[in-house]
């Protein structure tokens, strides 16, 4: 029979065991998800980086890397033919200093250029400045840069173009050659990199979504017929707590027609938005960690997928003008942690998908 003494001894000893397991230091997710063989990590920016309590979150949580704005043309490239790369160069030094690996966004995007670039992409030798920058840049960053977003949301069915791609000022200027054109010459800048093509459109369950997964499969399976040196399909993964949700069914069927392509698979900016929620923080915060659970779930069942980055780490720097009116006063909620650097239900949701 159990004696009163030796049940006290074996619940101190159950309550013991219980402690140390609690008092396994604080895994990040990197640490998590390393385990399954992928990469969690995070898109950053400098000035973040000078916020002591973020900092050490982010070598926490963090063994990938991205610039959130500071290696677009417009930070890196403002004066015609003279480059900066302090920002990636900054972000570099820390990932390094902290054993992470570095990815390169962006080569080429509609958006986030230099004032100065649509009027001298009118010249005769305009194609030098899509050439020579990928160049520079993919070559400064060469052996450093373990993958680039090459070119970033080129598709856009919208547009009404039977090939899918977006109308914007390159392919107006050069035609869908620019596209090809642009990854060989980061494929010759940077032999060592990974180059991924980068886009939004394919997570969620609309009509809309059907359509550019069409038009995704579409234009890398061509791509890579014409030997386009395209290594990995980027997915942004921007959610949206309160809008259209993830078709599960479906996306598992695209990251399964993109793996037969023999191409790796990211999630590269992974966020929540919470606006159109109730007031209540809680059930907001349910939302956000069900919708990336559901969204993640799928990504990490596919082989392809080797890495998950989140757009930030930390609610703490969301205020971009606007965010705050599209919520009526409240703050952005879409991160794995709150605003003091707390890991928040959508932190144990991905913890869970990488287990
Ligand atoms: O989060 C980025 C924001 O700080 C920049 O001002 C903006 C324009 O450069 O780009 C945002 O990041 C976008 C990314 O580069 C591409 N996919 C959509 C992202 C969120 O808008």
């Amino acid at each position: 029979m159990l004696t009163r003494r030796l049940f006290l001894e074996m619940a101190g000893a159950a309550a013991t065991l219980r402690a140390s397991f609690a008092a396994v230091p604080d895994e990040g997710l990197r640490a998590i998800a390393a385990r399954r063989g992928i990469l969690y990590g995070c898109a950053a920016a400098t000035y973040e980086l000078k916020d002591s309590t973020f900092a050490a979150a982010l070598a926490q949580e963090a063994a990938i890397l991205s610039a959130e704005y500071e290696m677009k043309r417009a930070a890196i490239e403002p004066v015609r033919g003279s480059y900066d790369f302090s920002g990636g160069d900054g972000l570099l030094a820390f990932a390094r200093a902290h054993g992470m690996s570095f990815r390169g966004h962006t080569l080429v995007w509609h958006h986030s250029n230099p004032p100065w670039l649509e009027d001298a992409l009118q010249s005769a030798d305009a194609e030098a400045f899509l050439t020579n920058y990928i160049a520079a840049v993919a070559g400064h960053y060469e052996g450093r840069v373990t993958s680039w977003d090459v070119v970033n949301e080129v598709l856009q069915p919208q547009d009404g173009r039977a090939d899918g791609l977006r109308n914007s000022f390159w392919l107006k200027r050069f035609g869908p050659e620019y596209i090809d054109l642009a990854f060989h010459t980061a494929r010759s800048a940077a032999p060592h990199a990974m180059l991924v093509y980068n886009d939004w459109g394919c997570e969620l369950g609309a009509p809309d979504n059907d359509r550019f997964r069409a038009a995704t499969l579409k234009f890398l399976d061509d791509a890579l017929a014409r030997g386009v040196p395209i290594h990995a399909l980027g997915m942004q993964g921007h959610l949206s707590a309160f809008g259209t949700q993830v078709d599960q069914k479906k996306l598992s069927a695209f990251l399964e027609a993109v793996r037969r392509m023999g191409l790796k698979i990211l999630v590269t900016e992974h966020d929540v938005d919470d606006s159109g929620g109730p007031l209540d923080v809680a059930v907001r915060d349910r939302a956000v960690a069900d919708a990336s659970r559901r969204f993640l779930d799928v990504m990490l069942d596919n082989p392809a997928t080797i890495a998950v980055l989140t757009w930030g780490l930390s609610d703490r720097f969301i205020d971009p003008p606007g965010w705050r009116d599209r919520l009526a006063g409240r703050y952005p909620r879409m991160l794995p942690l709150d605003s003091d650097c707390a890991r928040k239900p959508m932190w144990r949701a991905m913890a869970k998908a990488f287990a």
